[in-house]
Order: C-alpha cells, then sequence, then structure tokens
C-alpha cells in the first residue's frame, strides 16, 4: 500500500464502546481517509493488540495503511503496515532494523534537528505539532508554522501538520508544503465521522490546493 498522508486520521477510543468506536473508525474510512493510526494510551497490551486485529480488519477493506502508536510490537503483531514513534519511543534506526525496510515508520519531531535525525534514521514520514491547542488528552507543546515550515524545507519525506486542525482553520497552513494533515477530534468526535473526513479533505483541496 502506497504512503499517502494526506488525511491522516489519528484514532482516541477511550470516550467510546468498541463497538462505537469501531463503527466510527470504518465511517471515518468510508469518508476518505488515506491513512489510519490507532493511539491506545491506556490499554494494557493484551487490549491493545486485540483492538489492532480488529481495526485492522476493518482498514484492509479500504486499502488504508494502518498505522501503531508507539508500540512496535503490537505493529509487528498484527502486521500492520506501519507504526509512528515518539521522541521518547524506540529510535528510528532501531524501529527501521527490527520493522524492515518496506514498513512504514513515522516519527514525531518539534525542531529541524529532530527531523533531521528522523530522516536520517529513515523515517518515511513526520508529524509536526501541536499547530493548535488540542483538547485531546497529549503531553505536547506549540509548534509555530514557522517550524513547521522549516521542517518541511529540512527534509524530503511527508510531514504532516496536526493539533487542533479541522476545516475551518487550516488556511493557516496555506503556503507550507505540506503532505498532509493529522485529526483526531475533527473526524473522531464528529457526529457522523464520514461527513467530517469528507469536509476535512474538501477544504484540504480548497484551502491548500491538494
Ligand atoms: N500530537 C500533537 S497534537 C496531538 C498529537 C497526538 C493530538 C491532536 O489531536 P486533535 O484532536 O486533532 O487536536
Ligand atoms: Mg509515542
Amino acid at each position: 500500500m502506497k504512503l499517502n498522508t494526506r488525511l491522516y486520521f489519528i484514532t482516541e477510543s477511550t470516550p467510546y464502546e468498541k463497538d462505537e468506536f469501531l463503527k466510527r473508525v470504518e465511517s471515518a474510512l468510508q469518508g476518505g481517509v488515506t491513512l489510519i493510526q490507532l493511539r491506545e494510551k491506556e490499554r494494557t497490551t493484551r487490549e491493545y493488540l486485540e483492538l489492532a486485529r480488529e481495526v485492522h480488519e476493518i482498514s484492509k477493506k479500504y486499502n488504508v495503511p494502518l498505522i501503531i502508536d508507539d508500540r512496535l510490537d503490537i505493529a509487528m503483531a498484527v502486521d500492520a503496515e506501519g507504526v509512528h514513534l515518539g521522541q521518547s519511543d524506540l529510535p528510528i534506526s532501531l524501529g527501521r532494523k527490527l520493522f524492515g525496510p518496506d514498513k512504514i515508520i513515522g516519527a514525531t519531531t518539534k525542531t529541524v534537528p529532530q527531523a533531521l535525525e528522523a530522516y536520517e534514521q529513515g523515517a518515511d514520514y513526520l508529524g509536526v505539532g501541536a499547530i493548535f491547542p488540542t483538547t485531546t488528552k497529549v503531553k505536547t507543546i506549540l509548534t509555530s508554522t514557522e517550524t513547521l515550515n522549516d521542517i518541511c524545507h529540512s527534509v524530503p519525506i511527508p510531514v504532516n501538520a496536526i493539533g487542533g486542525l479541522n476545516s475551518e482553520n487550516i488556511d493557516v497552513l496555506k503556503g507550507i508544503p505540506i503532505a498532509g494533515v493529522c485529526a483526531v477530534s475533527a473526524i473522531m468526535k464528529a457526529d457522523d465521522p464520514k461527513a467530517a473526513a469528507e469536509k476535512l479533505s474538501d477544504a484540504i483541496k480548497e484551502k491548500l490546493g491538494f
């Protein structure tokens, strides 16, 4: 499956019963998300594994690569298409060595030196943010659009913006050569995740021109 980070949906399962969560995931996939990340911070390993299996069954139907946040062991166990590693997770170089050359490895970076290091170690894409304050439970600090722009110009791999982004506010990214937008709340918490994904996709086209 080819890497397309244009509309990157990151999940948040905690407020939902499992069936409702999986329904929302499928709805988002129907709305055209191009990449999906399962991001679990509060589950046991066994729960994370089980959920990853179930989400992977669904994402495969839509031909959308599944990225597992933080946990290379879970990604390997379910044969997910990729893993996303933050600055306090496994180093990218080790992730690459263990996961192999063909899997997708994403990295969170907030500075140009971090971006260069992740790229040199074999990252396939970068997530940069938070661009806006976020209501998603996450330990993060704001990253300016200037830094985002600098990172985009420093590496030849796709760079995605993340943090508080939605169809109303992505104008701030205009002119910055990002490859895509990451969203949790804008899709996950919408009444209709499919419609929300379509709306965000339309906004990317209209406001960012890709
Ligand atoms: N990293 C930086 S901001 C963020 C992560 C995981 C959460 C983004 O969530 P939302 O709901 O799209 O603001
Ligand atoms: Mg992480």
